[in-house]
C-alpha cells in the first residue's frame, strides 16, 4: 500500500457528501438524535453497512443530507473532506458538490456554496491553492513543490470544485446552479456535474443549462451509462461533454463512438463493485481502457459511502490488471491531462510530479 500512498495523486471525481468520514456521520448522527430529530440506533447501522445497491446508496445520500445541510456543517466536512486527500497524498481535488436550497435553514444555493468556500479557507493541515492565476514566477514555487510527498501526505493541494446538477432538479433549478458557477469562477468553481440517481430525471430537463454551460466555456462532465439506457448514453455522448464518470453499461457501439471521440473516463472501481454496477473487478472496463490507451482517470467516487481511498483505488487497480509501480505512476500522472484549471496549474502539477519521481526512484 505504501507506494500508492507515497505517490501523488490527482482526483476528478469526488462527491462532497459521499466523501464524509464515518466517525464524522456518526458523530453529526448522534446530536441529531439527542435533539430528536432523527432515531440514532435508526441510522447507525445504515451508515455503519458496507454493501449497498445502488437505489440503496440513493437513500443513504438523502439521509446524509438531513445530518450534513446546515452551513456549519457544510464548512466542517469541507475541511476534513479536503485534509484526508491530502493526507493521502492527493496534490490535486476537483471536488463536486450540488449547491443545496434549504428554506429551514435559510440556505440558498449561493449560501450553500459559501459554506464549502469557508470550509476550504478552514483546512489548516496543508496550504490549500484555490487561485486560477498562474503565479507570476513558477521559479519561487519549485522548493514548495519539492518539499510534497513525502509520505506524510502533501504540503500543498489544489482545490477546485464543480458544481452538480442533481438529476432530481427542474429545468430552472439546473439553470441556478450553472450561473451559480458562472459568477464563482474566480473563487475556485470549474465547471458543472450532472450527476444523482441515474433511474430518476431526463437528459432533456438539463439539457438547456448544459448548453449553457458549455457556451459560457465551463467545462462539464457528465455521469453517463451508470445504469443500461442506451438512448441517454448516446445523446450524452453527442453532447460532448469533457469528461464522464462510470461508463458501466455501454453497449459495442457505445465504446466505439467514446472510442473515437476520446472523451477520457472517470473510473471508481470500488463504487461500481459495491453498488453492483459491475459483477467483479477482473472484467472493468478498465481493463479495456488501459489497453486501448483511451483516457482515464481513476477516482473515489465516495471515498466515505464506499470505504475507499485514492491509494486504495490505486492498489485495486494495479493488483487486478498487473500493473507495476511505474505504470501506476504514469497513470496518475496522465490525469493532469484531464483536469479543469487552467493550463498553468497543468505546469505547476507536472514539475511536482517530475519532483516526486526523482524520490522515488
Ligand atoms: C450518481 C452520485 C453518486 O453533491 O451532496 N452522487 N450520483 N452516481 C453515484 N454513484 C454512486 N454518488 C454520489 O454529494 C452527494 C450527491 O452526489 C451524487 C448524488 O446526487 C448524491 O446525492 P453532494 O455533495
Amino acid at each position: 500500500m505504501e507506494w500508492c500512498v507515497s505517490m501523488p495523486k490527482i482526483e476528478l471525481h469526488a462527491h462532497l457528501n459521499g466523501s464524509i468520514r464515518d466517525s464524522t456521520l456518526l458523530e453529526l448522527a448522534r446530536e441529531l438524535g439527542d435533539k430528536g430529530v432523527i432515531v440514532f440506533s435508526d441510522v447507525e447501522h445504515v451508515i455503519l453497512k458496507n454493501d449497498r445497491a445502488l437505489s440503496e446508496v440513493f437513500k443513504l445520500f438523502d439521509l446524509i443530507h438531513i445530518i450534513t445541510t446546515d452551513h456549519k456543517t457544510v464548512t466542517r466536512i469541507t475541511k476534513e473532506v479536503v485534509e484526508d486527500f491530502a493526507a493521502d497524498n492527493v496534490v490535486y481535488l476537483e471536488l463536486r458538490t450540488t449547491p443545496k436550497r434549504n428554506d429551514s435553514k435559510g440556505m440558498s444555493k449561493r449560501s450553500y456554496l459559501e459554506a464549502v468556500l469557508e470550509g476550504l479557507r478552514y483546512v489548516n493541515s496543508v496550504e490549500v491553492d484555490l487561485s486560477h492565476k498562474l503565479k507570476p514566477d513558477i521559479s519561487t514555487q519549485s522548493h514548495a513543490v519539492d518539499d510534497k510527498c513525502n509520505g506524510t501526505g502533501s504540503k500543498k493541494i489544489y482545490v477546485r470544485l464543480l458544481l452538480s446538477i442533481d438529476r432530481r432538479e427542474t429545468a430552472e433549478a439546473a439553470m441556478e446552479t450553472v450561473n451559480l458557477a458562472l459568477e464563482m469562477r474566480d473563487s475556485g468553481v470549474v465547471g458543472i456535474d450532472l450527476s444523482g440517481n441515474p433511474i430518476i430525471g431526463e437528459w432533456l430537463t438539463f439539457l438547456p443549462a448544459l448548453e449553457f454551460a458549455k457556451k459560457q466555456g465551463l467545462p462539464i462532465t457528465l455521469h453517463c451509462g451508470e445504469v443500461p439506457n442506451p438512448d441517454e448514453i448516446h445523446a450524452m455522448l453527442d453532447f460532448l461533454p469533457r469528461r464522464i464518470g462510470h461508463a458501466c453499461c455501454f453497449g459495442d457501439d457505445d465504446w466505439n463512438l467514446l472510442k473515437r471521440l476520446k472523451i477520457p473516463v472517470e473510473i471508481c472501481l470500488t463504487s461500481n463493485l459495491r453498488t453492483e454496477t459491475i459483477a467483479s473487478v477482473d472484467i472493468h472496463h478498465f481493463g479495456d481502457l488501459y489497453k486501448s490507451n483511451h483516457p482515464l482517470i481513476l477516482c473515489t467516487d465516495d471515498s466515505g459511502v464506499f470505504s475507499t481511498s485514492l491509494s486504495a483505488e490505486y492498489l485495486l487497480a494495479s493488483s487486478t490488471f498487473g500493473l507495476g509501480k511505474k505504470e501506476m505512476f504514469e497513470l496518475s500522472e496522465k490525469a493532469i491531462e484531464f483536469i479543469f484549471a487552467c493550463d498553468g496549474v497543468k505546469r505547476e502539477l507536472q514539475m511536482t510530479f517530475a519532483t516526486a519521481l526523482k524520490k522515488l526512484n
